[in-house]
C-alpha cells in the first residue's frame, strides 16, 4: 500500500541562496526518472520554483516537495529558499526531516545562511551531509571548500568523495569508501560509469580515504581499536559506521558536484539512501508527554507544516505523518480546532504530476487539499489530544508598508488575501496604524513585503500600492508629574462627575505600564477605579508629543472624589483621559526609536563604502569577521534610516550584499530629529482633520 517507514528518507535541501539548491533539486528528479529534461534556474523551467514570482526573480520563495523512488526507497525531498526573509518555510521544512542536504557553492565557500541553518540543523538533531556544488565555475575548489567547512563545522566534517578534474574540466568523481572512480558520460547526462583512478590523483584519493577511515573509526572503539593494529576493516562495515556516525550527528559525510550538468546526482542519491536514517532510525519524536513512534500499528498523528493559499486550488496542506497512517476519505480531528476535518484525496508531487495515493504510512510526507480549518501548525489525530509543536523560533517582521487597494472599494478584498497569505507565512505581521487608520503588512524586508504585492496581484488578482514605510516610534518621560483630571457635566437630569489625581513616574526601558491604586478612605468608589485605569491607557495609545503609543510609565491613582449620584464608569474614564493627557505633557515626554542590528554580508571589496554608508545613516558598527569568501559585517542602525536600503546596498555591492535587520531596542531620538517627526505628525493630523 504505502512504503514501510524504514524505507523513507525525508531530506530537506537548505543552504545559502544561490548555492545550487534548486538546481540540484531538479538534478535529482531528472536522474531518479521524474522528469524526462533537466530544467534550468536561468530558462525558468525547473520544477521547484515554478511560481512567477520565483522565476522573475531567480530566487526561491517557498519550499517545494517532490516524491521519487531510489534503490526501492522512497526519498521526499524538500528544496526550501535560502533568502533570509523567507527562511521560515527552511525552518519548517528542516523540523519535519530527519536529514538535511547543505549544499555549498564551492567558489564562496561557507556563507551566512550556510552557518545559520546548520545552527538551527544542530539544534534540531538532524543528520547532516553536505553537497559541495558549482565545481565546474571558474575559480572553484573544492578542497579549499572542504578546510572552510571543517573550520566552521568541525572536525566531523569529512569528505567521501573528491572531484576529478576542476573547474571546467571537472570529469567525476572517487568514491573514498570503495576507491573507485567514476566518470560522467556526457551524451545523455545521465548516470555514472565506473573508470580507473586517475594515476596522477592517486596520492590524493589515498590520503582522503585514510582522513575519512581515521573518522568513521571513531563511531565505535572496538572499529577503531582493530583499524589502529592495521586490521582489514571490511566495506560493510565502513558503510555501517558512516551510517551509524551521520545519524548520530558524528559524522557530515561531504560530496561534490555540478547541479546544473546532473554529475554526481546518482552518487548524492545513493549516499541519501545509504547514509541517511530512515524515520524508524532516527527515533521517536517526543512531543510534551507524548512519544510518536514511525509505528504503522499505532494512532494517527500527523503534523501540517505547510499550507498554500490558492484562489483556485483552495488551501493546500503539507504534512508529516508521525505515527499510524493517513488515509484518503477518512475523517480526523483537527487537535487545535477541536474539528473534525473530512480527508478527500491525499495528494504526491513527482514533477509536474501530482498523482492521488490512498495512504500516507507513518513517517511519510505529502499533501492534503480542501481542509476546512487546518493550517500549518495544526496537528491532525485519530483523537482529540492536546499536542502543540514547540513553535519555531522565527525572526520578528520589522520591516513595515503601508497597503493601499488601487481600487476603491476593494478593502475587504484585500484584507482577506492577505489573511490568507498570513497562513502559509507567519512572518507576515498584519495590523492597523493606530493614528492613521492605515493597514500595515510588515515583513522581514523590504523584498519580503514586495514578494507579499506580488502574490496578492498573481494569485488574488488585488492591486495595491505600497507606502514608504512608517517607523514605530514611540513616547515615553523623563521624570514624574502629577495632574488633576475632572470630569463634570450639568446638562438637565443627571449629570456626570468624575475627578482623580494621578502620579506619574518613568519605568525602566520595557518594563511597560504600571497602574497603583493608592485611593485612601473610598474617595473614589473601588468600582470606579478600573475605569480610570480604561482612561489612562486610552490617552497612553497616542501621546502628546506626535501621537505614539507611551512605554514604560508607572500611574500611581492617589486621590480623587466622587458624587453618589452623577458619578458613572465613563465620567471617571474621561477624568482619567484627562489628567494623563495633563501629566504627560509635563513629565518631559521624548521620542523613542528602533534600533536594529544589521548584519550584512559583502565582499571584502565594498567594505569600506558600505562602513561609510552605514556611519552616514548614524550606524554603529559592532563588528566584522571574514565568513567564506564575504566579509560580516555587524552594526546597530536606528530603523529609521533602514527603511529602504536594499536598493541602496545593491547598487552599492553591484548586487552582491545581504542583510537581515533584528529589532534590538528602544532609544531616545536626537533633539533635532525628533523636532521633525513631531512636526510631521502634527502635519498630518492637520491633513487629516481638513
Ligand atoms: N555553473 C554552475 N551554475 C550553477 C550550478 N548550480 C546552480 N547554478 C546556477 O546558479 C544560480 C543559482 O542556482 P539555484 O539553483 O537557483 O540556487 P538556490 O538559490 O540555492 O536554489 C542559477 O543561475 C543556476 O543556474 C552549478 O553546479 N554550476
Ligand atoms: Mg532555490
Amino acid at each position: 500500500m504505502h512504503p514501510a517507514a524504514d524505507r523513507i528518507r525525508n531530506v530537506a535541501l537548505v543552504g545559502h541562496r544561490g548555492a545550487g539548491k534548486t538546481s540540484l533539486h531538479e538534478a535529482l528528479l531528472f536522474e531518479a526518472g521524474v522528469t524526462s529534461r533537466l530544467g534550468s534556474v536561468t530558462d525558468g523551467t525547473t520544477v521547484s520554483d515554478s511560481d512567477a514570482d520565483e522565476q522573475a526573480r531567480q530566487m526561491s520563495i517557498s519550499a517545494t516537495l517532490n516524491s521519487f523512488e531510489w534503490q526501492e526507497r522512497k526519498i521526499n525531498l524538500l528544496d526550501t529558499p535560502g533568502e533570509p526573509s523567507f527562511v521560515a518555510d527552511a525552518l519548517g521544512a528542516l523540523r519535519v526531516c530527519e536529514s538535511a542536504v547543505f549544499v555549498v557553492n564551492a567558489v564562496m565557500g561557507v556563507e551566512v545562511s550556510t552557518s545559520r541553518l546548520w545552527a538551527r540543523a544542530a539544534e534540531l538533531d538532524i543528520a547532516r551531509m553536505l553537497f559541495v556544488n558549482m565545481l565546474d565555475r571558474e575559480r572553484a575548489d573544492f578542497f579549499r571548500t572542504l578546510e572552510q567547512l571543517k573550520k566552521a563545522f568541525g572536525s566531523h566534517v569529512v569528505a567521501t568523495e573528491i572531484p576529478i578534474g576542476a573547474e571546467h574540466e571537472i570529469e567525476g568523481v572517487i568514491d573514498l569508501v570503495d576507491m573507485k572512480a567514476f566518470h560522467q558520460d556526457s551524451a545523455d547526462r545521465k548516470g555514472f560509469a565506473e573508470m580507473p583512478i586517475p594515476e596522477a590523483q592517486a596520492d590524493l584519493a589515498q590520503e582522503y580515504r585514510e582522513k575519512l577511515m581515521d573518522e568513521v573509526c571513531e563511531v565505535s572503539d572496538a572499529l577503531m581499536e582493530r583499524y589502529l593494529e592495521g586490521e582489514e576493516i571490511s566495506h560493510e562495515e565502513v558503510v555501517g559506521a558512516l551510517k551509524e556516525g551521520t545519524n548520530h550527528g558524528e559524522i557530515f559525510p561531504v560530496v561534490c558536484g555540478v547541479a546544473t550538468s546532473n554529475l554526481g546526482t546518482s552518487r548524492l542519491l545513493d549516499a541519501i539512501v545509504e547514509d541517511l536514517p530512515s524515520p524508524v532510525k532516527h527515533g521517536a519524536l517526543k512531543v510534551g508527554e507524548l512519544e510518536l513512534q514511525a509505528a504503522e500499528d499505532r494512532e494517527l498523528f500527523a503534523f501540517v507544516f505547510k499550507t498554500r493559499a490558492d484562489q483556485f486550488a483552495g488551501r493546500i496542506n503539507l504534512l508529516r505523518v508521525y505515527q499510524g497512517a493517513l488515509r484518503a476519505d477518512s475523517q480526523v480531528l483537527n487537535t487545535r480546532a477541536h474539528a473534525k476535518e473530512r480527508i478527500g484525496q491525499l495528494i504526491t508531487f513527482a514533477g509536474k504530476e501530482t498523482p492521488h495515493v490512498q495512504e500516507f504510512g507513518p513517517g511519510d510526507i505529502g499533501a492534503v487539499a480542501k481542509l476546512k480549518e487546518t493550517r500549518a501548525g495544526d496537528w491532525l489525530a485519530a483523537r482529540d489530544e492536546p499536542i502543540e509543536m514547540p513553535r519555531l523560533k522565527l525572526p520578528a517582521p520589522v520591516m513595515a508598508f503601508a497597503v493601499e487597494p488601487k481600487s476603491r472599494g476593494d478593502e475587504d478584498k484585500v484584507f482577506a488575501s492577505l489573511r490568507r497569505l498570513q497562513e502559509e507565512d507567519p512572518t507576515i505581521d498584519l495590523h492597523r496604524d493606530q493614528q492613521t487608520g492605515e493597514q500595515i503588512v510588515a515583513g522581514l524586508s523590504q523584498v519580503h513585503v514586495e514578494v507579499i504585492v506580488d502574490r496578492l496581484r498573481e494569485r488574488f488578482g488585488v492591486e495595491v500600492t505600497l507606502k514608504p514605510p512608517r517607523v514605530p516610534y514611540q513616547e515615553t518621560i523623563r521624570r514624574s508629574a502629577t495632574a488633576h483630571g475632572r470630569h463634570k457635566k450639568q446638562s438637565g437630569g443627571r449629570g456626570q462627575f468624575g475627578d482623580c489625581h494621578i502620579e506619574i513616574e518613568p519605568l525602566t526601558t520595557g518594563e511597560g505600564f504600571e497602574f497603583v491604586d493608592k485611593i485612601k478612605g473610598g474617595v473614589i468608589p473601588s468600582s470606579f477605579i478600573p475605569a480610570v485605569e480604561k482612561g489612562v491607557r486610552e490617552a497612553m495609545d497616542s501621546g502628546v508629543l506626535a501621537g505614539y503609543p507611551v512605554k514604560d510609565v508607572r500611574v500611581r491613582l492617589f486621590d480623587g472624589s466622587h458624587h453618589s449620584v452623577d458619578s458613572s464608569e465613563i465620567a471617571f474614564k474621561m477624568a482619567g483621559i484627562q489628567a494623563m493627557k495633563q501629566a504627560l505633557e509635563q513629565a518631559d515626554p521624548v521620542l523613542l526609536e528602533p534600533i536594529m542590528l544589521v548584519t550584512l554580508s559583502v565582499p571584502e571589496e565594498f567594505v569600506g563604502d558600505v562602513i561609510g554608508d552605514l556611519n552616514s545613516r548614524r550606524g554603529r558598527p559592532q563588528g566584522m569577521e571574514p565568513v567564506g569568501a564575504m566579509t560580516e559585517i555587524k552594526a546597530e542602525v536606528p530603523m529609521a534610516e533602514m527603511l529602504t536600503y536594499a536598493p541602496d546596498l545593491r547598487s552599492i555591492t553591484g548586487g552582491q550584499g545581504d542583510y537581515t535587520l533584528e529589532f534590538l531596542r528602544y532609544e531616545e531620538v536626537p533633539g533635532h530629529l525628533s523636532q521633525k517627526v513631531v512636526e510631521q505628525a502634527s502635519d498630518e493630523r492637520a491633513a487629516a482633520h481638513a
